[in-house]
């Protein structure tokens, strides 16, 4: 089961259950705020390289109040967690974080399908016609996309990716951002973005047909990488991809984004992340007046209204203009 995802982090077990939490807020009680709450404490204690002694000493750290203090006290003096343990008496919450792991499936398709009695991974295989593409993907898949992807895998992804890529026109620009970025050993999925300097938002039509992420994809199954499409638009491919030199290496999620150059940087910083650093830029951004996304960084009037966007030529300059301290991608796991 995904959860902490670094097996020697001494505290795994703790972060283990906030992470159980955090899934039952997100998919059963459907309450994001206590989702993210969960998952910030879990990123706090999967960063820790000593074990944590109690509650009181684990309150002192960032994201967890005297709520989750009280619940790591509990776990470290019985082992469990009543909460937890009450929440699994109930087949149906099982039934929904089960259905929810499925790529495509989101909390409330899956409490659709429990209710109407599908409960289990074989009932799911048994009511395809109930499932999306993308969904049948997930199920087919299951296994494989639980299975967190080793650092070393994605650096021989990447280098076949860029490699083809490269060979289809030398000046493409190739980054894989997401967890990898930020230096993480284990990822869940593969974060490509893709531009080309003749890529702008400001190209004529005609000219941009050149740049393609349909040639792409296809030059990616030829060399036999890209194994599945669960989506392909003009800017983004979803699907899944496998070393194909060693057939027992499991499929693994792979998204592929094509952006204009000028949204690149933005982009890039989006895409790496984390999902909480990003809010905790944006929340800031807006503080010194800007509005930022994947896209661009404007400045807002003072009716609040968002400007031209800025001139971002490397993240860098994203930090910059926002007054804030450069962050290596790998101290942004926060
Ligand atoms: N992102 C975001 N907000 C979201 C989802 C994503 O800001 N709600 C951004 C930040 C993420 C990046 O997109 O880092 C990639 O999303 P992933 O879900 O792939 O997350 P990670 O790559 O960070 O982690 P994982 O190893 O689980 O793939
Ligand atoms: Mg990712
Ligand atoms: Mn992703």
């Amino acid at each position: 089961r995904k959860a902490s995802g670094n097996a020697n982090n001494p505290n795994h077990d703790l972060c283990d259950f906030l992470l159980e939490l955090a899934d039952y807020e997100r998919n059963v009680s459907k309450n994001v705020y206590k989702y993210n709450a969960y998952r910030k404490a879990a990123e706090t204690l999967n960063t820790l390289t000593e074990r944590v002694k109690s509650g009181e000493e684990a309150k002192k750290l960032p994201g967890i109040g005297v709520k989750i203090a009280k619940k790591i006290d509990e776990f470290l003096q019985t082992g469990k967690l009543q909460k937890l343990e009450n929440i699994k008496k109930d087949e149906n919450n099982v039934a929904i974080s089960l259905l929810a792991r499925v790529s495509g499936i989101g909390p409330a398709k899956a409490k659709e399908l429990v209710d109407v009695g599908i409960k289990t991974l074989e009932d799911l295989k048994k009511h395809q016609d109930k499932l999306t593409h993308h969904q049948k993907l997930g199920l087919k898949y299951f296994d494989d996309f639980e299975k967190k992807i080793p650092r070393a895998e994605i650096a021989q992804i990447e280098k076949i990716l860029k490699t083809a890529i490269k060979k289809l026109n030398n000046s493409y620009l190739v980054t894989i951002c997401g967890s990898y970025r930020r230096g993480k050993e284990e990822s869940g999925d593969i974060d490509v973005l893709v531009t080309h300097p003749n890529y702008t938002s400001k190209t004529k039509n005609e000219k941009k047909k050149a740049v393609s992420l349909k040639t792409i994809v296809e030059c990616l199954e030829e060399k036999q990488l890209i194994t599945d499409t669960i989506s392909l638009g003009s800017t983004k491919f979803m699907g899944v991809c496998r070393l194909s030199e060693d057939k027992s290496k499991p499929y693994r999620r792979l998204d592929i984004r094509l952006t204009f150059y000028d949204h690149y940087y933005c982009a890039v910083l989006y895409f790496t992340g984390s999902d909480l650093f990003n809010k905790n830029v944006r929340a800031h951004a807006l503080e010194k007046k800007y509005t930022l996304n994947e896209y661009a960084l404007k400045r807002l009037t003072v009716e609040g209204c968002p400007g031209e966007p800025e001139k971002i030529t490397c993240e860098e300059d994203v930090f910059k203009i926002l007054d804030l301290p450069y962050k290596d991608p790998k101290d942004r796991n926060m």
